[in-house]
């Protein structure tokens, strides 16, 4: 595969005459399912993407394979979040309209062996984005994607935009960080800062190191008879999950409304991992008792057990309904891993 910018990383094309957007963490889950929605809405879109020594980025191929869109609609520039400078230049020149920050290490458990890159990346570098944005003339609309580890355990429950901010890992209080950054960007500086503070979204995009998505691919390679068994951490905690696609429309709601603001982002409903593993399995015939295992590795220092979240806010003053539930999230992603299980065992 050709790489997708020319020379210098430069992306030659010119910028549209409608609304323009730029995503970090375009290569994502979410910046993928934004950048879906962005270009079906006639934004132009630009990403930023860091170098890899690989440059399979499989959540964009249908975007790029697509000739109407890639370097016409879609743009793509290299900058690491660490690369201020860079970053400071792509977004002067382009003066988008919005820019949406989805960048980060986005893995909880991963966050207790590697703080420091995750606080450097979450933290700080929201923080500089800030103030490059702060420097414009005509900063565009700015959204940061928190996350609901920032209130770690809650007293209360559910929870919503007044519950206590009380991090318990090093990724939620990066998050905590830059989400305070961002209100007081927006209550110091006038800025158009909103930000989504998003219980769990997942989708066939999921990163394969996420429980959801260890549970369906294991759930359907077990049942072709590519994988022998699951290896999991504790399966008794429970999360709010709703579908990447729905958040990623709250996202946009939220930076159309007329005035910034900070919104829980949930499906309103808890269910614990066994759940997902019982629909997951039950789904290809099987029962997951007969195939997991339960290993040490995977469990947390500290993990936080019972989420749900309030979206209550988001609900009436976005209009923000999501359309897709928990049981309808597992069969679409033991389907989809069902499709590349069948695709890797025809090939073998
Ligand atoms: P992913 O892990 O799927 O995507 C993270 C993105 O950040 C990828 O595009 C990744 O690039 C990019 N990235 C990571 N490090 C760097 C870096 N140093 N420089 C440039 N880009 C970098 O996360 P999600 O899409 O699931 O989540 C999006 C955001 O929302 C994250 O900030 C996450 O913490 C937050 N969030 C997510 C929730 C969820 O349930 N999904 C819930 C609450 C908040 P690459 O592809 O190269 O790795
Ligand atoms: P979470 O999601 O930590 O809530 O963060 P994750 O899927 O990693 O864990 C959910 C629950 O499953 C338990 N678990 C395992 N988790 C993983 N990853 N791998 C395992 O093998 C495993 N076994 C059991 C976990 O302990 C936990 O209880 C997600 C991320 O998207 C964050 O970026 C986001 O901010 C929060 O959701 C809201």
């Amino acid at each position: 595969m050709a790489d997708m910018m020319g020379p210098e990383g430069k992306s030659t094309a010119k910028v549209d005459s409608g609304r323009t957007a730029l995503i970090t963490g375009i290569t994502g889950q979410d910046g993928s399912y934004l950048a879906d929605l962005l270009l079906a809405k006639g934004y132009t879109v630009h990403g930023l993407v860091r170098r890899a020594s690989s440059i399979e980025r499989s959540r964009l191929k249908h975007l790029y394979s697509d000739a109407a869109v890639y370097d016409r609609t879609l743009f793509l520039h290299y900058a690491d979040l660490e690369d201020t400078t860079t970053i400071r230049r792509i977004v002067s020149r382009l003066g988008v309209d919005e820019f949406y920050h989805l960048a980060g290490q986005s893995h909880v458990g991963l966050s207790f062996e590697i703080p420091e890159s995750t606080c450097e990346l979450t933290a700080m570098c929201t923080l500089r984005i800030l103030e490059i944005l702060r420097d414009l003339e005509h900063p565009p609309r700015f959204l940061h994607a928190s996350s609901r580890e920032i209130f770690g355990t809650p007293a209360d429950s559910p929870q919503d935009e007044n519950t206590p901010v009380h991090p318990e890992s090093p990724y939620g209080c990066a998050k905590a960080f830059a989400t305070q950054m961002t209100q007081i960007y927006r209550e110091t500086h006038g800025m158009f800062c909103c930000n989504t503070i998003s219980y769990n979204h997942e989708s066939p995009r999921r990163g394969e190191n996420f429980v959801t998505r260890k549970i369906s691919m294991a759930a359907a390679r077990i049942s072709l008879g590519l994988q022998k068994d699951l290896r999991l951490g504790d399966i008794h905690a429970s999360r709010d999950w709703g579908h990447a696609r729905d958040f990623v429309q709250a996202m946009w709601l939220a930076l159309q409304h007329d005035q910034p603001g900070d919104y829980v982002l949930a499906s309103g409903e808890s269910h614990s991992v066994s759940e997902f593993l019982h629909l997951a399995f039950a789904h290809v015939g099987l029962s997951y008792e007969d195939y997991l295992i339960q290993e040490m590795r995977y469990q947390r220092p500290h993990d936080v057990d019972h989420l749900l979240g309030d979206s209550s806010k988001a609900r009436e003053e976005l209009g923000w309904r999501p359309q897709m539930s928990f049981e309808e999230l597992v069969r679409e992603m033991v389907e989809a891993d069902l499709q590349i299980a069948r695709a890797e065992k025809g090939s073998s």
